[in-house]
């Protein structure tokens, strides 16, 4: 909501104390082997903010070593109890909750409760044999991961695979190392095993491209783009066939039916399109709306991205920010220029916003057409497409009219609608009459070129599992 929550918050740090900036193996902190480091710089401001040990193969090769041994048979981490894996990292909650790091909380909590309750199964197989079957670690789990929410796709990665019982090895994106860093000082002061969790910043190419073809890594968790996924998965299969989950780009539709709530479906699609300034693979970034309520559901939206708090993200007030960097910044504005030359109509924003680096004004495109390049590309700024339709069966073809299946919405008050829609969107998550709703409960992942597999919930566990079915002969048949 915008400047609608009038409770106080606590004023944010402007300038936090930057205490780790090495690359984290075996609960230590190391400089990089080749000797090279990486600026972060703040894309509000331009300014570089530290620099930062850069991992590279051979700091891989030291984490992956580490991975290797902490996970080995007879080590302290494999020997644990079950319940005490949960114990650490319900610990580890504790102290992210005395840093304020809050979001990511339920999801490490929910994955502490899993650690104990991870059950194998007995199979009435025939004759004289019992037959059950041993939920076990994959062994050492690579994982790289994007820069739009830093701390929440490192919980999202470490919280399933350390409660299976992995090691894990982390890349974070180049262009967010800190929080990562910060959280793996926490781990160490949780208690964890030397070697359990080892981060190595660095770079895609040289870092993430050695985790993905790694021959002792036992499973590669990416999220990023889908040209990426596709490198990630052709370097596993020839280096180890690891095994692979990815969770990569998505062109989401919303789909607002003429009756359902209006004022709430503005709302809701503009949150979905222009959260962390579009930067999000759910962003809602196609609305198709009903012929009947087109032209009142533009002008609703117009009024409202016309309103929102452009600023420094540090000020409480400010609901917009800047963009990651130059690169998504041109691309989103050279996606902005295909729009209006392939006859789209430019309602609000399209630009930067004057005087300041990387910030984009929130942008309307109506009269978008499905082939234009705004309609099918992944934007990743705060570009809203919004679309006409005419009936329920046009607009779900249309919907689906997509290499992505990430996320999907459908507005309306008819409840057999909202359910037969659902059923025929291709897409890993359908809100209905809401946007974004994202839950630890909840599996999440893509249909088609958004992904391989499910992060979240239940369905994350088998991921990071291997099924062992033991059969033992028995004398006599039991009865
Ligand atoms: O992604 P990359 P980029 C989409 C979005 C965005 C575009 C490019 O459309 O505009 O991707 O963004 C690591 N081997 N998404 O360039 O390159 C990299 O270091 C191994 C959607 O930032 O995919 C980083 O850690 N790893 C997305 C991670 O991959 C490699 C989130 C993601 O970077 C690698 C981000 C390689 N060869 C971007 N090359 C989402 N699904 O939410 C890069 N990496």
């Amino acid at each position: 909501g915008l400047a609608r929550n009038t409770s106080p918050l606590p004023q944010p740090v402007k300038i936090p104390e930057i205490k780790h900036t090495k690359i984290f193996i075996n609960n230590e902190w190391h400089t990089s082997i080749k000797g090279k480091k990486f600026p972060t710089i703040n894309p509000a401001t331009g300014v570089k903010i530290c620099d930062v040990e850069e991992a590279d193969k051979a700091d891989v090769d030291e984490a992956v070593r580490a991975a290797r041994a902490a996970g080995q048979r007879g080590s302290e981490w494999r020997q644990m109890d079950a319940s005490s894996r949960g114990r650490l990292l319900h610990r580890l909650a504790d102290l992210l909750e005395r840093e304020r790091l809050n979001h990511i909380i339920k999801t490490l909590r929910y994955y502490a409760g899993w650690t104990d309750k991870i059950h194998g199964k007995t199979m009435p197989v025939d004759e004289n044999f019992v037959c059950f079957t041993k939920h076990e670690p994959v062994g050492v789990c690579g994982a790289i991961i994007p820069w739009n929410f830093p701390l929440l796709m490192f919980m999202w990665k470490i919280a399933p695979a350390l409660a299976c019982g992995n090691t894990v090895v982390i890349k974070p994106a180049e262009q967010t190392p800190l929080t990562a860093l910060h959280t793996g000082a926490l781990i160490k002061e949780a208690g964890f095993p030397p070697g359990v969790v080892n981060i190595v910043p660095g770079f895609g190419p040289t870092a993430g491209a050695a985790i993905g073809s790694h021959m002792n890594i036992d499973k590669v968790a990416f999220t990023g783009s889908t040209e990426v996924g596709q490198l990630i998965k052709a370097a596993a299969a020839k280096s180890n066939l690891k095994r692979v989950t990815l969770e990569l780009g998505g062109k989401n539709p919303c789909i607002v039916f003429a009756d359902s709530d209006l004022q709430s479906a503005v709302e809701e699609t503009q949150k979905g399109a222009f959260f962390n300034q579009g930067q999000a693979c759910t962003a809602a970034s196609r609305v198709y709306v009903e012929e009947a309520v087109y032209d009142e559901f533009l002008r609703l939206s117009v009024e409202r991205a016309k309103n929102i708090a452009i600023g420094d993200p540090l000020e409480p007030r400010t609901s917009h920010g800047p963009q990651i960097n130059q690169h998504q910044f041109d691309k989103i504005l050279e996606l902005v220029a295909s729009g209006k030359k392939e006859g789209a109509t430019l309602e609000c924003g399209g630009c930067a916003v004057e005087d300041r680096g990387l910030f984009i004004h929130p942008t309307i495109f109506s009269d978008v057409k499905d082939h234009m390049r705004i309609a099918k590309e992944e934007i990743f700024g705060p570009v809203q497409c919004i679309m006409k339709f005419k009936t329920q069966e046009e607009v779900i073809d249309r919907a689906n009219g997509t290499q992505y299946g990430l996320t999907a919405a459908v507005f309306t008050r008819d409840i057999h609608r909202a359910m037969s829609v659902s059923a025929a969107l291709e897409a890993g998550t359908v809100w209905v009459n809401c946007y974004n709703a994202l839950h630890a409960q909840a599996p999440f992942g893509g249909y088609k070129m958004s992904g391989n597999g499910r992060e979240l919930g239940e369905y994350a566990l088998a991921e990071y599992t291997e099924v062992k079915a033991i059969t033992l002969k028995l004398s006599e048949r039991l009865t």
